[in-house]
């Protein structure tokens, strides 16, 4: 048995708070180990890197998800109740639900939506001297899932609901007045979407036929059962909310288009597969969720360590993606890496590995991948616009991590 090496040291929240998409793999390179214990907020946690350990950590016969979101992500970002803390039977069946909610030719219909709504807002930023494009695709999102999920929501309520709605991601990791302004949010979207479960239930609101609010509202458990107002309310924001999340992948979208102009002209040749190449490697080069956390069942060895029953462990999703046993030059952006790429679901993990069905792998995956393919195209085809002077580095202590200004673009013209 080989004992599994340490980070020394009273308790290392900080370090990973101060660098979050790279305190486990900096960790892992000064240990030379893949795996190691540290303490985080006073509890001992082991944390892993790379493909066998993102294997071993959606690996469902060893790790459980229950109780496992520290309290202030499961009030702010998650919500209590939902698909994130469940395991076995339960999991699976709650997972259907929201399969059948992305089946293919609805993600085709949200990314039509999301067209429509996009090319409006361009010829209104046509009009404005500057538009901050991670609030602008954030309200475009709003408007476009909720029309897609059955949520009513009136032109005068845009701006709050996403305002509320992406505090939920943008605030989750926050102490102090943005926490708390993320947790009064969580209550009041709860509230919101809740008052609509029971108007669906009442029949006194029809939403449109398989769409998430009608399927989350009519959902029965494993017990025959609907779920409770509030655990709907809870699903029905986790369709939402991640939803508005891929503006941070649009606006890296935007950064990398920025970064390597080459790209411009190829995407406009209408290269075939280069918009999903380039969507990829946007998922996997630039940070969105840091790391996934869960806690093992029983005890058991694997690969010669030990790890005690109870235990929480931390899986690296962003140092997988930029492990270069994996990925060839992994600080290099390039899309092309993905031609002829196989599809392994424990090397690329932006959004959690496994399979979307039977793991906590995100089901809304291939929802990002095509608002960001719309994106990609309304950008280089449908307009033009400059960038000017602004901090465009990216922000590597925020989560989700986009550049410190929000990219910020100028003198925007329709394309002819
Ligand atoms: C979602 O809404 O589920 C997707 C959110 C994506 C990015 C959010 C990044 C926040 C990560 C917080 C983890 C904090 C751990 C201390």
């Amino acid at each position: 048995m080989t004992r599994i090496p340490k980070h020394g040291g009273l308790d290392h929240s900080l370090s990973l708070l101060s660098d979050p998409y790279r305190y486990i793999t900096k960790t892992c390179d000064r240990l030379e180990t893949d795996v190691f214990h540290t303490r985080l907020l006073l509890q001992k946690v082991i944390c892993m890197r790379g493909k066998e350990a993102a294997k071993l950590f959606y690996d469902t016969s060893r790790f459980s998800r229950e109780g496992v979101s520290p309290s202030h992500i499961a009030k702010t970002l998650f919500g209590q109740g939902g698909v994130q803390g469940l395991d076995d039977e339960a999991h699976l069946h709650r997972k259907a639900m929201f399969m059948s909610i992305v089946r293919h030719e609805r993600v085709d219909k949200l990314a039509a939506t999301f067209r429509d709504v996009f090319q409006q807002r361009l010829v209104q930023w046509t009009k404005m001297n500057s538009v901050l494009l991670y609030r602008q695709v954030q309200e475009i999102i709003t408007i476009a899932v909720c029309r897609w999920a059955g949520v009513p929501l009136p032109d005068g309520d845009v701006d709050r609901r996403t305002t509320q709605l992406a505090s939920l991601f943008d605030y989750a990791a926050n102490i102090g007045p943005k926490h708390w302004y993320a947790r009064i949010a969580r209550k009041q979207t709860n509230a919101w979407l809740g008052e609509l479960i029971e108007q669906v239930r009442r029949a006194d609101y029809q939403p449109p036929k398989n769409s998430a609010a009608e399927i989350i509202a009519l959902h029965r458990e494993l017990d025959g059962n609907q779920l409770s107002t509030h655990v709907a309310a809870v699903e029905l924001n986790n369709v939402i909310r991640p939803t508005i999340a891929v503006s941070a992948f649009i606006v890296q979208s935007a950064h990398a288009l920025h970064q390597h102009p080459e790209y411009r002209q190829r995407i406009a040749d209408g290269e075939d597969g280069l918009l999903q190449c380039f969507a990829q490697e946007v998922r996997r080069f630039y940070p969105f969720f840091p790391f996934a956390g869960a806690k093992t069942r029983e005890s058991f060895v694997c690969n010669g360590y030990r790890f005690p029953a109870g235990q929480k462990v931390l899986l690296d999703l962003y140092g997988t993606d930029h492990d270069p046993r994996i990925w060839e030059l992994p600080d290099k952006f390039d899309p092309d890496r993905f031609k002829n790429w196989q599809r392994c679901p424990f090397s690329l993990i932006p959004q959690g590995g496994g399979d979307y069905a039977t793991n906590h792998r995100c089901p809304g995956e291939p929802i990002a991948i095509e608002l960001m393919k719309v994106a990609l195209d309304l950008l280089v085809n449908y307009c033009q616009y400059e960038v000017p002077e602004q901090e465009l580095a990216i922000d590597m202590r925020r989560m989700p991590a986009i550049p410190a200004s929000g990219f910020t673009i100028m003198k925007l013209n329709l394309a002819n």
